[in-house]
């Protein structure tokens, strides 16, 4: 009797937790497909979503554009499984891409860089077979991002200019939430303000405070619908400089 209970509740948190990872997986949505047609193998260094050269060679270039995905930039750093559908050389699995811009050519919801693009066929000639299609059926669905050995990371960007204008991207955000709100945080006295999102994936300030700086990030909610504030371990140098990489000293899932 006391087995029949003990393997009955086995069974039941089984399937619960079944049911719980059928829920995270996100369903499939039909759509198409075209790559960018003049760029080089990788992405694109002039995106958008403003990450210049890094998005070229983030993800080793399975890149996309997004049309609506995009979402005026919060779609930015956003990880997708893209597969094709109408070709029979497609592979099963497809590619995992990271949107890094925006644009839509003929209904598309993705520009594929040509290298993602030609990922989706089974072998390298399938999927050169696949670019002579030019565009094609595509099944899609919203996946997290897997960077192994990275924590989320600050760039400051090119434009910035210290001490007063204080631009930058967030590179290697892992899981599949978005980043909907930043703040930025003078630590000597933890006050904090809002910041706007200027472009794609580019947070600005115009009259920076000085002193060592906390950039905090509000992440959407995940399976729960919970937000939550993600502080980083590490702060932004006083001394910051444009073009600067800095490790913030955590990661998310
Ligand atoms: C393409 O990406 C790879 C690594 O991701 C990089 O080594 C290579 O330099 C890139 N090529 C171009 C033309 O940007
Ligand atoms: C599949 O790929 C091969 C090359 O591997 C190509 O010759 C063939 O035309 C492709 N088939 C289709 C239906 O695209
Ligand atoms: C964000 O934008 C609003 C409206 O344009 C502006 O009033 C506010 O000062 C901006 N915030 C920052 C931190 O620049
Ligand atoms: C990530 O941050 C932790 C500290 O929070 C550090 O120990 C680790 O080395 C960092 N990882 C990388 C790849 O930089
Ligand atoms: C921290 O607090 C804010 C808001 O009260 C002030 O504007 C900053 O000047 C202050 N920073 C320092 C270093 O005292």
């Amino acid at each position: 009797m006391a087995l029949t209970s003990s393997l009955l509740l086995l069974f039941s948190i089984s399937f619960v937790q079944l049911q719980f990872l059928a829920e995270a997986d996100d369903q499939f949505v039909q759509s198409s497909a075209a790559y960018y047609p003049d760029s080089a193998q990788n992405g694109t260094s002039d995106g958008s979503c403003g990450y210049g050269s890094f998005g070229a060679t983030l993800n080793g270039g399975d890149v996309s554009a997004a049309n609506s995905l995009y979402r005026n930039g919060v779609g930015c750093g956003a990880c997708y499984q893209v597969k094709c559908t109408n070709a029979k050389n497609c592979s099963d699995n497809g590619v995992t891409i990271v949107i890094t811009d925006s644009g839509a050519s003929a209904n598309t919801d993705f520009i594929l860089s040509q290298l993602a693009f030609s990922q989706m066929g089974q072998t390298t000639d399938a999927g050169t077979s696949l670019l002579a299609l030019g565009s094609v059926n595509i099944e899609y669905r919203r996946v997290s991002c897997s960077y192994p050995n990275k924590n989320i990371t600050i760039k400051i960007d090119e434009s910035s200019n210290f001490p007063d204008y204080l631009a930058f991207q967030i590179w290697y955000q892992q899981g599949n939430q978005d980043i909907t709100a930043v703040q930025l945080c003078e630590t000597v006295n933890l006050t904090c303000k809002l910041l706007n999102r200027s472009h794609g994936a580019v947070w600005t300030v115009v009259s920076a405070p000085s002193g060592p700086l906390s950039i905090r990030m509000l992440l959407s909610g995940g399976d729960e619908g919970d937000e939550t504030w993600v502080v980083p371990v590490n702060n932004i140098p006083q001394q910051w400089k444009a073009g600067d990489v800095y490790d913030s000293g955590i990661q998310v899932n």
